[in-house]
């Protein structure tokens, strides 16, 4: 995992090593202790009196009966200010304008949560989608040359071997498969984090959390970085009210697409005809 200081990062080496490299890339102490811990109680509130929601890879917890120690709070937008603040760093932007083009959005931002004793989640991808075992109803010849995906994780507590840190298979991004029995992980690392680092991975990675096997719990936040169109995981806008939207910043607004108008209505939208280097020329 190539390792930068926040005032160290050098953009077009990290970018590479997300496509050509070992697909993540951490940037030390990004967020403040007390950012973190607003965030963690937030979350930990959440997670301890809300029922439990949906998660995905947990067959085997699933089988077990454990699946109630691998714990998912989502929409994060709606949970509290200091998500906005987070999300919304100059790094995150600065890297991610260039990556995935300036009008990224966010297609999903959460938090999971893995209590002691958690078994952790098969190997998977998370881009193109969490069922790209599904080959088949995929475009022919998808590939991963560039990129149309980053996956940012912030770790809220020490993300150690022991503790569950996401595993990773450097350099599987470049293959564009979703893991089988059959594949060699022999390469396999984790994503080793202290809270406040900043975490980006390729989706494409074959990626999942590993067991907890220490005695504290292992919290990270989870954000699906897309260009703008491509379509979110997570339907994030419907829980947000009124007073959220009228409010939010600009780049909040970017980032639940609220500045990118497809899919739009077109038999019912007042009619503007903007589009095209002709009208591109007027303005
Ligand atoms: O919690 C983790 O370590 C990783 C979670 C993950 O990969 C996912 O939810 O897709
Ligand atoms: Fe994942």
């Amino acid at each position: 995992m190539l390792v930068f200081d926040k005032n160290n990062l050098d953009k077009q080496k990290a970018l590479t090593e997300l496509i050509e490299g070992g697909g993540v890339i951490a940037i030390k102490d990004v967020y403040s202790q007390n950012q973190i811990k607003e965030a963690r109680e937030i979350v930990n509130q959440h997670a301890d009196t809300q029922e439990q929601k949906e998660t995905h890879f947990n067959a085997e917890a699933d089988d077990c009966g454990k699946i109630n120690l691998q714990q998912r709070v989502w929409n994060l937008f709606g949970k509290g200010e200091v998500f906005s603040d987070i999300i919304t760093e100059d790094i995150i932007f600065n890297l991610m304008s260039t990556f995935l083009g300036t009008e990224f959005i966010c297609g999903s931002y959460c938090a999971s949560r893995l209590l002691p004793g958690a078994l952790g989640q098969e190997l998977h991808l998370d881009y193109p989608y969490w069922d790209f075992y599904k080959e088949e109803t995929f475009p022919m010849g998808l590939n991963s040359t560039f990129p149309q995906n980053c996956q940012g994780a912030i770790p809220l507590d020490d993300c150690s071997e022991l503790s569950g840190a996401t595993a990773y298979c450097p350099g599987s991004q470049k293959k564009l498969h979703y893991p089988t029995k059959e594949d060699d992980k022999s390469n396999i690392k984790q994503m080793l984090g202290k809270p406040g680092d900043l975490v980006f991975f390729n989706g494409n990675t074959w990626h999942g959390a590993m067991p907890n096997k220490s005695s504290h719990q292992r919290a990270v936040l989870l954000i699906e970085f897309l260009p703008k169109y491509v379509k979110p995981v997570e339907e994030l806008l419907s829980y947000l009210d009124e007073e959220f939207l009228k409010n939010c910043s600009e780049r909040v607004r970017q980032l639940l697409g609220l500045n990118y108008h497809y899919p739009k209505k077109m038999d019912s939208s007042k009619m503007t005809n903007d589009i095209g280097l002709g009208y591109k020329a007027k303005n």
